[in-house]
């Protein structure tokens, strides 16, 4: 008899603007999942519980400076540590949902004078490439009604403009642009959607990587 190949987890990435939803999305995802009986996992970058994870935390709360080439890099082994775990779990079968990932990494160094896109990718290549992301959209009016920014650094208008035209750079074929200016359910439905039949589809092939 023929062997079946098992299948594979997907790798399905959230990111977009402030006070956009992903985090809300991600939960909501994660026990849609749980509750159909999927083997799912949950990741978060930055992930701020590992030693270069509080660094960056720190940085984050201005607790202390780290040269801006220096905390890009810092961002990304804080990914490339996840990296085996997550290639692990991904080959036996779990679908992983991220909560930012390697685009707001680019996304937000290149928002600063003197970084270009690629110099940015760079310590990225080779990552596990999503199989979808969810870029999750919200007009600047619709996310002001949302609340004002939190006290971290980025958390500025015109830094995060900047941040936003980014990403737009960034899309390829594996984004889906979503209108976050719905009810937090309805926004669940369409995600839930998209991610089902996203997992239907890449079970069989291989993972690819980062930005090849
Ligand atoms: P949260 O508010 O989602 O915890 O993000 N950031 C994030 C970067 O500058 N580079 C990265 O590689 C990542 C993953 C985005 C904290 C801030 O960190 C920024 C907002």
């Amino acid at each position: 008899a023929r062997l079946c190949a098992m299948k594979r987890g997907a790798l399905i990435v959230f990111e977009g603007g402030d006070h956009s939803g992903k985090t809300t999305q991600c939960t909501k995802l994660i026990h849609a999942f749980e509750s159909a009986g999927e083997k799912v996992k949950l990741f978060k970058f930055p992930d701020r519980t590992s030693t270069i994870g509080q660094m960056i935390n720190n940085y984050l709360g201005s607790k202390c400076e780290i040269e801006d080439h220096s905390v890009h890099l810092l961002f990304s082994a804080n990914r490339w540590e996840k990296q085996p775990r997550m290639m692990e779990l991904l080959e036996s079968g779990t679908t992983l949902i991220v909560d930012r990932y390697a685009f707001s990494g680019v996304a937000f160094t290149a928002a600063k004078p003197g970084f270009a896109i690629e110099w940015c990718k760079q310590p990225d290549i080779g990552l596990p490439r999503p199989d979808l992301v969810c870029f999750l959209t919200l007009d600047t009016e619709a996310a002001a009604k949302r609340g004002t920014f939190g006290g971290e650094r980025y958390e500025r208008t015109d830094f995060q403009k900047k941040v936003m035209n980014n990403f737009e750079k960034l899309k390829d074929s594996t984004w889906k642009e979503i209108d976050a200016d719905k009810s937090i359910d309805d926004l669940h439905k369409e995600i839930l959607d998209l991610a089902t039949t996203t997992m239907a589809s890449v079970a069989q092939n291989p993972i690819e990587k980062l930005w090849m």
